[in-house]
């Protein structure tokens, strides 16, 4: 197994403190009653037939897991459509004129759909996308900012039966390119372009650079006017104004999908060079985040819900597309950054939209907490119900601020810990049932089986640090999973008995069963909750022109939690310095975006490498922290770390 760090890294105390469920939150609260863990025990799998009643089937399934052993197949014989689910329903319902999205641009314009208006523009959408060519099974990517035409799109896409691949608009070409042929997909919504932070990004020229490199053609691409700046559209381009003007009024059925037909593919970053595909299916992956939304989000219909994720990211998808829409509940999209055009602008969203549910990313805490504590305090917050946190682990010092400055001391907070793989929540409170303890994220969900393991899968004692293996299928359940197939790098991992997921996370449990994210064991680093390769960021760096070897490694950072470090050796007859540097920050910009920029980039003449010729990663991140540095004595070169870590101190 590739080890980043080990089970016995630094281990990160939970605070001692324990909180009860605020009991103003707890009258209201929709799960009250703590019998529902022993529901879900006595029961297990038919208990999950709470998740999937959240949902409105065409025909009903037959069994909700016929079988403990792969394929898992949740819902079987179920069929349903995850657009009439998430609009038609409350059309039917009577719900028309509730707000399904209001949506926030950066400079201040605000668009409002109600359940009607999006109900006419996802069918408009999704004829015009038929009419384009997509068919059932299609794979339609979207690279698209935070724009209400991405969910519109995603909900057409869903409608008509086209799995859909978002890809982050923060990504290059180039991963656009490789996203667009591992889902051997031939249709592309993107939009003219964007702005952030007050300038404009141009997505449509990066579209147009990655249909070029993309190893096969594409069909049709559609081009969202947001900027006003398409300019020249190519055969085969289109506006999206002008596809949904063509169908005005159209009406298309949504398709009767199987349980475990694939709702949508997402890339993220595994521990190989290669973006991981995951794909969701529409019966489990579904019902696992509408239940989650209103069990751990303890949404309602009447409520007005932000959530800070982007739609990039499998957070946007599960929680602010699909969970909350099929509840019915008014979403809040905001376009942009939360310190644009200024540092309260978030707390302006609550109160004007007098918002009861706020969900969001300790990387976001952090900055809050470091601008200026009284920003939030100047606002009227009181419409907050609840608060909910993730993508990294939350430092207790972040979750108190958070419970204390935003939710006033009578919101809980719910720490969620889950994954692109697991398409929805796994360890969280319960927080009309669970106390808190801020640190951890509290005990499995009802249904939800994880363990904290050895590196031989034996379990661990309580309190003590090890890996994080989930040991239960679960609804949300990815594909390849379900098919009993594992990814290259959980392949065989542990002896653990019978079936299980190892997750890539480091963890402990204490006494009373909450579990402490520890964070990534792997060679994965998670800069500002994006989820981000090594060895993808390592190949970008090694094909610069110059560069012979290259490592990468997460640093700690106060705000974004850890940071790109890359250590590179140069190439004979090519010289150290700004040039090759800038050269290196512009060859990982190009190959995945700028999210994956190098924090520092530190040349050496050696990578310190043991006796056998394997880099020691450990190492580099000590030298990143700037902690003490470990056992250097195994080392080929010991010598080269102090070297290393003399430069790092002169550089930052
Ligand atoms: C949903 C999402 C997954 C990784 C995961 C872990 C980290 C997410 C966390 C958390 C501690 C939490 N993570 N939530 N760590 N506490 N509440 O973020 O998916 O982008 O796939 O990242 O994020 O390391 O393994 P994804």
């Amino acid at each position: 197994m590739s080890n980043r760090r080990g089970p016995d890294f630094e281990t990160r105390m939970a605070g001692d403190e324990e909180i009860p469920p605020p009991p103003q939150f707890v009258d209201q609260a929709t799960v009250t009653d703590d019998s529902v863990y022993d529901e879900f025990e006595v029961n297990w799998p038919d208990c999950w037939d709470r998740a999937a009643a959240t949902l409105d089937w065409f025909d009903p399934y037959e069994s909700v897991l016929p079988d403990d052993e792969p394929p898992f197949e949740w819902f079987a014989g179920g069929t349903l459509n995850a657009c009439y689910n998430c609009v038609d329903r409350h059309v039917e319902a009577g719900a028309k004129n509730r707000v399904a999205i209001k949506w926030e641009s950066h400079l201040g314009e605000t668009r409002t759909y109600t359940y009607q208006d999006l109900y006419r523009e996802v069918n408009e959408f999704a004829a015009a996308l038929r009419a384009q060519g997509v068919e059932e099974d299609d794979v339609v990517t979207l690279y698209m900012p935070m724009i209400p035409e991405l969910p519109i799109a995603m909900l057409a896409c869903a409608r008509i039966g086209a799995p859909h691949n978002v890809v982050f608009a923060g990504l290059s070409a180039d991963a656009l390119a490789t996203r667009l042929e591992s889902a051997d997909s031939r249709f592309l919504v993107t939009c003219d372009g964007y702005y952030r932070r007050g300038s404009a990004i141009f997505l449509k020229s990066k579209a147009d650079d990655a249909r070029l490199k993309a190893a096969h053609d594409l069909e049709e691409m559609v081009v969202v006017e947001h900027l006003g700046e398409t300019g020249h559209l190519g055969a085969g381009q289109h506006t999206y104004d002008e596809l949904v003007e063509a169908h005005a009024g159209a009406e298309v059925a949504p398709v009767e999908r199987a349980a475990d037909d694939v709702l949508f593919l997402i890339h993220t970053s595994g521990t190989t060079g290669e973006p991981k595909r995951v794909e969701h299916v529409t019966g489990g992956y579904l019902a696992h985040v509408t239940w989650t939304s209103q069990a751990v989000l303890d949404l309602k219909p009447e409520d007005t819900y932000l959530c800070t994720a982007n739609i990039g990211w499998i957070s946007g998808h599960s929680y602010v597309v699909y969970g909350p829409l099929a509840l019915g509940t008014t979403a809040v999209m905001y376009e942009g950054t939360p310190n644009y055009p200024e540092r309260d602008r978030i707390w302006d969203l609550i109160e004007e939209n007098a918002v009861d549910v706020f969900y969001t990313a300790p990387t976001a805490i952090r900055s809050f907490m470091k601008w200026d504590t009284s920003l939030p305090e100047s606002r009227d917050l009181s419409s907050l119900r609840l608060l909910g946190t993730v993508g990294e682990p939350i430092d207790p010092r972040a979750w108190k601020w958070y419970y204390e400055h935003v939710g006033n001391g009578t919101c809980p907070v719910v720490d969620t810990w889950w994954q692109t793989e697991t398409g929805g929540m796994m360890i969280t409170t319960l927080p009309g049932v669970k106390k808190m303890k801020p640190g951890s994220a509290g005990p499995p969900l009802p249904g939800v089986g994880a363990r904290v393991v050895d590196g031989r899968g034996e379990e661990v004692p309580a309190n003590e640090a090890g890996y994080l293996v989930l040991t239960r299928p679960w609804p949300g359940m990815p594909l390849a999973l379900r098919r009993g197939h594992r990814w290259g790098e959980d392949a065989a991992k542990f002896d653990v008995d019978g079936w299980h997921y190892f997750t890539g996370d480091g963890a402990k449990v204490d006494d009373d069963g909450y579990v402490t994210v520890l964070g990534r064991v792997d060679d994965v680093i998670n800069v500002s909750g994006h989820r981000l390769g090594t060895m993808e960021i390592e190949s970008a760096i090694v094909g610069v022109e110059g560069v012979a070897e290259a490592a990468v490694v997460g640093g700690n950072h106060e705000v974004k939690g850890e940071a790109v470090y890359a250590y590179v050796i140069t190439e004979d007859g090519y010289e150290e310095g700004e040039d090759l540097r800038a050269r290196i920050i512009e060859g990982v910009e190009d190959a995945i975006g700028p999210i994956a920029r190098p924090e520092q980039v530190v040349f050496t003449p050696e990578l310190p490498k043991t006796r056998s010729g394997k880099i020691m990663r450990r190492l580099l991140e000590d030298v990143a922290n700037g902690a003490e540095l470990g056992d250097t004595s195994t080392l080929r070169n010991p010598a080269v770390v102090e070297e290393i870590a003399a430069k790092v101190r002169a550089q930052s």
